[in-house]
């Protein structure tokens, strides 16, 4: 006979299709998603997390890879086709037991992986348990109603069984296509064919050819797992009697569907040594094959597997991309309407401690000039002097070396004395009480002008924020050292350092919010640069 494809490894790529770059991916991968979870935005969090999914199936395949390669992993056959054409009998024979109920009736309820083990024992598998259960509770459970083909229940039994052939494989009998009364056996034997590593689909050569809902079914299988092996098995030989038919339809066959099968077998579980029947030998040899090339076909499987995985993952990555890239365009733009926001915020602050500014030196300006009775010269004594309610400030002229420098300190206090008139003088243009001088003069007491001082101080170090052109304006009423030197010096302090710390305050006000969206735009690059570095890894 014709073979078609004898060899049940194709031709794909095979094994593990990144190894150490996979590995390194991963935790690149792994530093990616940790740079994620610190970038506090849903866009970015929504496909970080399914990044995470592609990230588990990335390990599971992982672990596929080591059980692979460990011997561990059994290639999986699941035994297909029409209902009634023979998958159950077909194991029964290979297996040299009877362990698969049969019958002409749609039989086969349930799925059954069937592995080597020393002692045979059987699992119900059904719901992520394993339950052992006896020959006879197995038997009533695998089939459908016996008369009526229905079963509301289908299980996944594993069925433990000493017996050679299952070295390292695990064939699985399935319930079959096209039951009338139990449309979801489709659904159950479609999901085991996809799930399996290779397929031996068997239809009834009674019935002539192959139906054509396998040619849809395994057509649309190729599509999507163009890798596994699918061999034709023809039940039933013997149920066509003449030589002549048998090869005619064998022949037909493997023209029709060369590319559906890599080899195509005629058998009969009732008679052997007919002519183009018992491809007894041909299957064990297909199976030796199939366990020779274990490794090689589910490697090839796996890095099948792999490749789609990345594939994925490369199109969440360039996804992800492009939402951080955005995220960090929008931060951008809140940065700049932000910054400019806190410009316009320390405007308005500057303006309103501007305004108390303006507003507390006039009152300390109104203060002193309340204070203040006479400004004049003490007559025959060379004492000049601000004189105030409780006492005179200042100035000892009788220091003074020359009647010039006397004078001298005469103009400065008069101006310093004017000034603080200019700066009593209301905005809205009603004048402050003006002091005058006088000849009627009174003594000096030293403490007053200690105490006003002491005063001014106090009132000035409140918490009003100040500028530096109203320290200025204070340096003009205060200026020459020969008028207030110590009124000059307690006054400017205070000024000084609350000015110093106003602005200090703002600016730092600016700069940690700045700072706050700055380290966010530069986290949120770095997290950008470690996208493009994998996207740019991936194979
Ligand atoms: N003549 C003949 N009859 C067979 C052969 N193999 C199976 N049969 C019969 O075909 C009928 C169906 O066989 P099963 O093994 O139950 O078929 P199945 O594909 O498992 O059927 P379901 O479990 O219902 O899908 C039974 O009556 C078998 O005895 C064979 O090689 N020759
Ligand atoms: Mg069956």
């Amino acid at each position: 006979m014709r073979v078609c494809g004898t060899s049940p490894v194709g031709s794909m790529p095979s094994s593990d299709v990144l190894g150490k770059d996979r590995d390194e991916a991963v935790s690149e991968f792994v530093r990616l998603r940790e740079a994620l979870a610190r970038l506090d935005h849903p866009r970015v969090k929504a496909v970080a997390a399914t990044l995470d999914s592609l990230e588990a199936r990335s390990r599971k395949q992982r672990a596929e890879l080591d059980d692979i390669r460990s011997g561990r992993a059994l290639l999986r056959i699941a035994v297909v086709g029409t209902f009634s054409a023979g998958k159950s009998s077909l194991l029964n024979h290979l297996f040299g037991h009877d362990l698969c109920p049969t019958s002409v009736c749609p039989t086969t309820s349930s799925v059954t992986r069937f592995v080597w083990g020393e002692e045979t024992e059987i699992l119900n598998c059904d719901g992520g348990r394993t339950v052992p259960i006896t020959a006879e509770n197995y038997a009533a459970s695998v089939q459908h109603d016996r008369g009526t083909g229905v079963n509301g229940k289908a299980y996944v039994f594993e069925y433990r069984v000493p017996v050679d052939l299952l070295r390292g494989v695990q064939l699985v009998d399935t319930p079959g296509f096209d039951n009338p009364r139990n449309p979801h056996d489709n659904g159950i034997t479609e999901q085991e064919m996809r799930l399996a590593d290779a397929i031996l689909y068997v239809t009834d050569m009674s019935r002539g050819d192959v139906d054509r809902l396998a040619v849809a079914i395994l057509d649309q299988l190729s599509a999507d797992r163009p890798e596994a092996p699918v061999y034709l098995l023809l039940s039933k030989a013997d149920l066509k009697p003449s030589v002549e038919s048998r090869r005619r339809i064998a022949d037909k066959a493997r023209s029709d569907h060369d590319r559906r099968f890599r080899q195509v077998l005629t058998y009969s579980t009732k008679k052997e040594g007919l002519p183009l029947v018992d491809d007894r030998e041909s299957l064990r040899a297909l199976f030796s094959a199939l366990q020779r090339d274990k490794v090689q076909i589910l490697e090839q499987r796996l890095g099948l597997k792999q490749r789609a995985l990345l594939r994925e993952l490369r199109a969440k990555l360039v996804e992800l991309k492009q939402v951080i890239g955005d995220v960090v365009a929008e931060t951008t733009e809140d940065l700049a309407v932000w910054g400019e926001r806190l410009s316009a915020r320390v405007a308005e602050a500057v303006k309103s401690s501007d305004t108390r500014l303006e507003s507390e030196t006039r009152a300390v300006a109104r203060k002193i000039v309340g204070n203040c009775l006479e400004v004049d010269e003490v007559p025959d004594t060379g004492i000049f002097g601000v004189f105030l309610r409780d006492g005179m400030i200042v100035a000892d002229f009788a220091r003074a070396k020359s009647e010039v420098q006397a004078s001298e300190m005469w103009r400065l206090l008069e101006s310093a004395v004017n000034r603080l008139c200019d700066l009593c003088a209301d905005p809205s243009g009603r004048q402050g009480k003006q002091p005058r001088r006088s000849s009627d003069l009174r003594p000096v007491r030293a403490d007053c002008i200690e105490a006003l001082v002491d005063e001014l101080q106090v009132m000035v170090s409140k918490r009003y924020n100040l500028r530096s052109d109203a320290e200025e304006q204070l340096n003009l009423l205060m200026e020459g050292d020969g008028g207030f030197p110590r009124l000059q010096q307690s006054l400017l302090k205070p000024l000084r350092q609350f000015v110093h710390k106003t602005a200090g305050d703002l600016k730092e006000q600016a700069t940690t919010a700045s700072d706050a969206l700055e380290s966010q735009l530069v986290e949120m690059e770095s997290v950008v640069r470690a996208v493009a570095d994998l996207v740019e890894k991936l194979p």
